[in-house]
């Protein structure tokens, strides 16, 4: 899933893709580098953001999906908390609402998602962006988010989306340390017990920078390193913005762990 942040402030790419042209070259560099999924958002969740109206989060995405549609051939999410941004979203053609509250922040979303058949990733976080970083406190991290992931996956299923149309997500870096974060990463494996499809965004965050002492622009190694654990424990789909660097990351782990390359099949 390769990142397109149409937003002036998201953490490590604010700013750059702002432009309608811009926005569309991108992803279809994306599509290019081997993305299979292009995520849309038009609203940073960097610790501490301040919401953006729905009228500018529409004004941010819409036009970019309209022209994607008619021009990449691989499915396109919208990172959206919002229902109404996920409807206008879903009827100008996207596949997939990212939700980075899993369903919390808007009543009606799991609904805009089963009408339109759509499919939905359902992240934990604990707050929202605004507070989630003010000492965030776990008795224990990973049962504590598959408890969070259980209950909304039910709440996904009784609004009527359909269970292979969800994905579930830790959400790091989302009302975590660095040590909940690499505790996630160390026992990503546990998420496999709801036997549904993982997605694991790590790129370019904190966690590395925190690890490694690099600033956002120096984390590709950092982030590599991330996505092959990931791999290798149980992640199906990685979120990044490098995604020439990461796609390679990704095939070489899937052939070491999951027999992935036909060719070297003895
Ligand atoms: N991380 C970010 C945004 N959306 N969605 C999912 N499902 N999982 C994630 O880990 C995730 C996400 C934050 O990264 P980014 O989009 O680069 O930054 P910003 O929120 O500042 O736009």
């Amino acid at each position: 899933m390769g990142i397109l942040n149409v937003t002036p402030d998201s953490f490590s790419d604010g700013g750059r893709y702002l432009d309608l042209d811009a926005a569309v070259e991108r992803a279809l560099e994306m599509v290019a580098e081997g993305a299979d999924i292009i995520d849309i958002g038009g609203e940073s969740t960097r610790p501490g953001a301040e919401p953006v109206p729905t009228e500018e989060e529409l004004r941010r995405v819409i036009p970019v999906i309209e022209r994607l549609v008619d021009v990449v051939d691989v499915p396109i999410s919208v990172d959206t908390t919002k229902s109404e941004v996920a409807q206008e979203a879903l009827a100008a053609g996207a596949h997939i609402i990212n939700d980075i509250s899993g369903l919390q922040f808007d009543a009606n979303m799991a609904k805009v998602v089963a009408d339109f058949g759509a499919a939905v990733v359902i992240m934990h976080i604990k707050g929202t962006p605004r507070n989630m970083q003010d000492n965030p406190v776990y008795n224990d991290v990973v049962d504590e988010i598959l408890s969070f992931l259980r209950r909304q996956v039910d709440t996904a299923l009784a609004a009527g989306i359909p269970r292979d149309r969800i994905i579930i997500d830790p959400g790091i870096g989302f009302g975590k340390t660095t040590g909940h974060n690499l505790e996630i990463l160390r026992r990503l494996r546990q998420f496999k017990e709801l036997d549904l499809p993982v997605l694991v965004g790590t790129s370019r965050k904190s966690l590395i920078g925190n690890v490694l002492k690099l600033p956002v622009e120096d984390r590709l190694e950092g982030t590599a390193a991330t996505i092959a654990v990931s791999i290798m424990n149980g992640a199906d789909i990685i979120r990044v913005h490098d995604v020439k660097a990461m796609k390679r990351v990704a095939v070489m782990t899937d052939a070491i762990v999951r027999d992935g390359s036909e060719e070297f099949r003895r």
